[in-house]
């Protein structure tokens, strides 16, 4: 890759000896970590140094270049809903702060998750676009912490600071803070089977060092490709494929935001943009190659990605077929990133989710955290001792029980089942846990329990995962329905049902299949355990068992 080996500036006087390939040499262990590192100074700033002294036809200069200064003090901000543009400014100046650690929210939050955001983080300010605001406000009294909130809008708002008057305002020079590079960057919730969901907090180093090699060998990006990742700025996958991957090799970022999921307007956009490289989430693909794709000419695209939910094999055979294109899978987790690809140049075995990526040590381990042989289906796990690699989440904050629970052994457990064959290719059997992976989405069936049983309708509840053609998985709901509501018209209360829980939390997270209570679901568990299934409290077709 044409980056590789080449000086970011030499003249910079913090990093003069530092490149990409020192990145790539830390990630394969054969450096040791820089005590200092702060992405927006060290490597955005040296891109942005590069194309002011050569003109080597970087394509758009549209990387956002853009720190922001201002001299409030923040430790913690929330982003949530913002223009994506925006929302890169915002997250780019908050690296540039000493002790600022950014927590970025889906689009699809509720004013109750901002809430439990707001109060569980003590964030001091929120970063939020014009159709947030009601949300937030809403619940702002209750949140002791919120200093300062931040509008994202041409309009102005009352008791809102204005992100555009003050970004005009600022001066174009800045230094940027030096920051040790395994302080807290950034805060990611995730799911979990009970409860909450947990923050996962990044250091610098991890998010803003650790994807160097996925940035190159699995996205395979040099600096004149343009990335479409469309993952919602509030995964992971967005902060991998739309910020630090793709800017350490100075690629340029795509950004088009649809309201809502639309797909005549995404095969426009890639028959309208030079777009080279593309990363959606399987569903998108499964949605996909329902189309007649042979009618579309994509302008530029030549390198397909997917990961957040297990692809199946006839979809990347269809895939091939239909456009030419080979489909790159990669698995990982919000907790550490990406840990097994199907690397550019590595044979692709359709199911497989590719082979581990450094500097992760990837493995099947059983009950006792013993490594299996290859064949031997177990639990997904990562070494961490005697040495933690340094692109791992540091913890989850203020939850150290949650944080030890992850650790068995030398390994860290990822909570996901697999195999690996002995060519070294993993393939994903399931999650040893309750978590949904629903689309790409990750949803805890307590989240969608505790939102059901608000309604007056519904007495008990059991959510579990339901196996869908398209979506991989969905939400299903088993509830007991309370005396008043024993008559109702079935149909009409279960979109009432939905309706509510896409209104008392994320609404990707509502169940698309709803049920009385099933013996049937008692039963399945009873052969699950019978066949000495981990607590599998998920619905599958009969003919499994
Ligand atoms: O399908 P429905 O229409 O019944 O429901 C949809 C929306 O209509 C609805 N909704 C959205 N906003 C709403 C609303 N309803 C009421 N009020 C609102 N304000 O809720 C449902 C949302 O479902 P969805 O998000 O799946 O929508 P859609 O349009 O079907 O999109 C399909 C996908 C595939 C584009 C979408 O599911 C998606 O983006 N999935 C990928 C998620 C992802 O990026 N995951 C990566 C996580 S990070 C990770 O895995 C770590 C790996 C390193």
């Amino acid at each position: 890759a044409k980056p590789s080996g080449r000086h970011f500036h030499r003249d910079h006087q913090r990093w003069a000896s530092l490149t990409l390939a020192d990145f790539e040499a830390i990630n394969r262990c054969d450096r040791s970590l820089p005590k200092n590192f702060n992405f927006a100074g060290d490597v955005l700033d040296q891109w942005s140094q590069k194309e002011k002294v050569e003109d080597d036809g970087l394509p758009l200069g549209a990387w956002c270049l853009l720190i922001t200064h201002s001299s409030a003090s923040l430790v913690c901000g929330l982003l949530v809903n913002v223009n994506t543009i925006l929302l890169f400014r915002s997250l780019l100046g908050s690296l540039s702060f000493p002790g600022l650690v950014f927590m970025p929210g889906t689009t699809q939050l509720t004013a109750k998750d901002i809430l439990y955001r707001l109060r569980v983080s003590k964030a001091k300010c929120i970063v939020a676009s014009e159709e947030v605001a009601p949300a937030v406000e809403s619940i702002v009294s209750e949140c002791p912490h919120l200093k300062t909130k931040l509008l994202v809008s041409p309009e102005s708002r009352n008791g809102w600071l204005s992100f555009q008057e003050l970004f005009q305002s600022a001066s174009e020079e800045h230094s940027c803070v030096e920051t040790g590079s395994q302080e807290p960057m950034a805060i990611y919730f995730t799911s979990g089977t009970t409860g909450s969901p947990k923050m996962a907090q990044h250091s610098q180093s991890s998010l803003g060092i650790g994807y160097t090699l996925c940035g190159r060998y699995w996205l395979d990006l040099k600096s004149s490709d343009i990335i479409w990742n469309m993952s919602d700025t509030g995964w992971i996958k967005a902060a991998i494929g739309s910020v630090f991957s793709s800017w350490l090799q100075g690629a340029c970022v795509f950004v088009h935001r649809m309201a809502q999921f639309d797909m005549d307007t995404f095969l426009d956009t890639l028959t309208t943009y030079p777009i080279t490289t593309l990363c959606s989430a399987p569903t998108v693909y499964r949605m996909l190659v329902q189309k007649d794709l042979k009618r579309y000419k994509f302008k530029k695209l030549q390198h397909c990605l997917t990961g957040g939910e297990p692809l199946n094999p006839e979809v990347l055979e269809q895939w091939k077929a239909q456009t030419g294109l080979e489909l790159y899978e990669g698995y990982g987790q919000t907790e550490v990133g990406i840990i097994c690809a199907n690397q550019k140049g590595q044979e692709i075995k359709p199911g497989s989710m590719g082979k581990g990526v450094l500097p992760y040590d990837v493995q099947i381990i059983d009950e006792n955290g013993s490594v299996l042989p290859p064949g031997k289906e177990g639990e997904i796990a990562l070494r961490v001792k005697s040495t933690r690699p340094f692109c791992f989440f540091s913890e989850y904050v203020d939850n150290p029980e949650k944080t030890a629970a992850t650790i068995r052994g030398h390994f860290y457990v990822t909570g996901d089942r697999g195999v690996m064959d002995t060519d070294g290719y993993f393939w994903f059997v399931g999650r040893a846990d309750d978590v949904i992976i629903s689309s790409g989405y990750r949803i805890g069936p307590f989240e969608v329990e505790s939102a059901l049983i608000e309604h007056p309708a519904v007495v008990e509840s059991a959510v579990v995962s339901s196996p869908d053609p398209i979506r991989g998985e969905v939400v299903k709901a088993f509830v007991v329905l309370s005396a008043p509501f024993k008559s109702s018209n079935l149909e009409e209360l279960t979109l009432e049902l939905q309706d509510h829980v896409k209104k008392s939390t994320a609404p990707y997270k509502y169940p698309r299949k709803v049920s009385g209570p099933k013996v049937k679901f008692v039963l399945l568990n009873y052969y699950a355990n019978m066949r000495g299934l981990p607590n599998v409290h998920r619905e599958v077709e009969l003919k499994d068992f």
